[in-house]
């Protein structure tokens, strides 16, 4: 147990922890531990996801828009399932957000899970995107960024799941739809520029039935509008108090490892 006395040798020792006190105790007090899993619901045979990009923000960055082109970051995201544009993107717009990738490449049936440290008053909405696979620059995510307020705003969880159908697939519209070069059934690498702009798109996914996937099954879509496709789960923990000690002393130790190469270069050993 964390006492003062136990580890705070001197009275400049704790002039220095009482300082570095004041601001972490500020921020730490808000934080939460958010959990977030991810499930296929898609049927066996069906439609496979990238790693899920997501960004927990203030509502400022908005990666794209219906019935507009898309641009650098979305089509990262769409024909890659990188994200390699779209997170500095993210981190340019809203500089403060927590951002971060759950899970791999996710098959029908699957599941993964990752935990992020969430400032819910700072960064109460929830933005995500990952590609569609097999596709040449299908993908799902939410096109308002404040369409998940996943805190209110006394900083309680307010939204436990997200459930997308197939009615919520995205088609980037920067890409032409080709096999050959879609991922995990083509090359990935190769490409035709559409020059279309964002749409809802389902249907086409069964252009790519009867072809073998990259990760070993036949694919047969099997998409219906009433299709269940994926599904956001949210679990909420406070930052642990003995974590916050552990940071508070991991802070003290730093503090006086610099007061003893402050000495040390001084030439006066405080021993
Ligand atoms: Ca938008
Ligand atoms: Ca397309």
């Amino acid at each position: 147990m964390f006492t003062p006395s136990t580890c705070l040798p001197s009275i400049s020792a704790l002039a220095l922890g009482c300082a570095a006190l004041a601001l972490p105790q500020w921020a730490l007090a808000q934080q939460q531990i958010v959990t977030v899993t991810v499930q296929n619901l898609a049927a066996a045979n069906s439609v496979s996801f990238a790693p899920l990009r997501v960004g927990f923000n203030n509502g400022s960055y908005d990666a794209f828009n219906l019935g507009g082109v898309a641009t650098a970051p979305i089509i990262s995201v769409a024909e890659g399932g990188s994200g390699a544009d779209w997170f500095p993107a993210f981190m340019a717009a809203d500089p403060t957000a927590t951002l971060g990738t759950v899970g791999g490449l996710l098959t029908p049936g699957g599941s993964a899970s990752m935990s992020f440290t969430v400032n819910p008053l700072l960064n109460p909405y929830f933005t995500f995107g990952a590609m569609i696979v097999p596709s040449n620059d299908f993908f799902i995510g939410n096109d308002d960024p404040m369409e998940y307020r996943l805190f209110d705003a006394a900083g309680n969880l307010a939204i436990t799941s997200i459930t997308q159908g197939a009615t919520d697939i995205w088609d980037a519209g920067s890409e032409v739809f080709d096999p050959a070069a879609a991922a995990f059934v083509g090359n990935n690498g190769l490409r035709a520029n559409q020059g279309s702009v964002v749409a809802f798109n389902f249907a086409e996914l069964a252009g790519f039935n009867g072809l073998t996937t990259g990760a070993n099954y036949v694919f047969n879509s099997g998409l219906t509008a009433g299709s269940e496709v994926y599904r956001i789960s949210f679990a909420v923990a406070a930052v642990p108090e003995p974590g916050t000690w552990a940071l508070f002393a991991a802070g003290l130790s730093g503090l006086g490892f610099l007061a003893r190469r402050r000495s040390l270069a001084s030439g006066s050993m405080a021993r």
